[in-house]
């Protein structure tokens, strides 16, 4: 019998969430504070999901902000460290920016998709890597900087260490390494941008999606969010508790690149209340119907930000069913029977 070193596997993100909160906030090693955060820490704990695009968790106690991370992993994507993309999003990230423009430590994509001082980006020196040598075990994405400790004060330190791309008969695998994680808030949106990237990858690559690995030397739930943990895990423990099972939509092998500039484009319009989409409009665009989805989110967001009134019922209906989901839960009071019932 080989040695039991597989980390703990799951199919979707879904499960294995839940069972990180679990195990952290029932079996914790330690008590830290660091910061001025109090947490319940976990060290060393490794998970493998075997379907990656089952990224999300459908929880009604705590209905992930579908928008945020994706617009995160296309603000990856774009190589950028603005606060005026991502801030949009999640007007919180502010704290982290020492001089309220940009962010350091979190912006993960100027350490992947920004050009190095060849003009190479590091992505791409490993996409080709990949190309040249498929068995390789040199295709890791360095993310965490030693120099980022040297910077006194710093609110912002890479929490990802690195991430490595193994592709292993035809099939793309990622392991991503983490000095620490939240396993509330931040783990939601780093398996959601990291396994983003993986599929984006191998649609680049033009092969299958394999499976995604995460290690974390500091898994931990901040006592601030200990009630809402146990909200949480009791939401899934109640008695006949069924996952709401959604078939998560898979990005279409087309030149990502090229697709990216356009929806980016559309992003920032919106973000600007520039223009405003309606399904036809969206449709209208030559994007794939994945990249369209993404659109229809931005503008289900462009409303809610910008209007006082319900997100367009339209729009809803035309709304992947697992996108939607979230949308209805996030965003209960600006939904059509809201504005109907009251
Ligand atoms: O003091 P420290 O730099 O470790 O605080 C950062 C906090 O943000 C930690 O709780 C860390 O786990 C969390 N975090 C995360 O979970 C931060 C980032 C940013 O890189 C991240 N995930 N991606």
């Amino acid at each position: 019998m080989p040695p039991t070193l597989t980390p703990w596997t799951t199919s979707s993100f879904h499960d294995t969430y839940l069972e990180v909160l679990h195990a952290t906030t029932t079996s914790a090693e330690y008590d830290t504070s660091s910061r001025g955060n109090d947490s319940a820490e976990l060290t060393n704990v490794s998970f493998r999901i075997t379907d990656p695009r089952d990224r999300l968790p459908f929880l009604k106690r705590r209905p992930v902000n579908i928008v945020y991370n994706i617009a995160e992993a296309l603000w990856y994507a774009a190589g950028r460290d603005d606060l005026d993309m991502i801030g949009y999003y999640a007007p919180g990230m502010g704290n982290y920016s020492a001089d309220g423009k940009a962010l350091t430590g979190t912006a993960y994509g100027t350490k992947l998709f920004a050009p190095d001082g060849q003009g190479v980006r590091q992505w791409d020196r490993v996409l080709d890597l990949l190309r040249a040598d498929p068995d390789t075990k040199r295709a890791v994405l360095g993310i965490y900087r030693p120099e980022e400790l040297a910077v006194e004060n710093n609110p912002d330190v890479s929490c990802t260490v690195a991430a490595q791309f193994l592709l292993r008969e035809g099939q793309l695998h990622l392991t991503c390494y983490m000095r620490g994680n939240d396993a509330y808030m931040g783990m939601v949106s780093d398996v959601f941008a990291f396994t983003f990237l993986q599929e984006m990858a191998a649609c680049q690559l033009g092969v299958e999606l394999g499976h995604y690995t995460h290690h974390v030397a500091s898994m931990h739930v901040n006592t601030r969010d200990a009630k809402n943990v146990r909200r949480l895990l009791n939401e899934a423990n109640q008695e006949g508790y069924v996952r709401p099972a959604f078939t998560p939509p898979v990005m279409p092998t087309a030149d990502v690149t090229l697709v990216l500039d356009t929806v980016l484009k559309h992003e920032e319009l919106l973000r600007a209340n520039q223009v405003q989409h309606t399904p036809d409009s969206v449709a209208a665009t030559s994007l794939p119907e994945y990249w369209r989805q993404v659109l229809l989110l931005f503008e289900a967001y462009r409303q809610i930000k910008y209007t006082d009134h319900a997100v367009s019922a339209e729009l809803l209906d035309v709304l992947d069913p697992g996108y939607q989901w979230l949308v209805r839960h996030r965003w209960k009071n600006r939904m059509p029977q809201f504005e109907a019932n009251t």
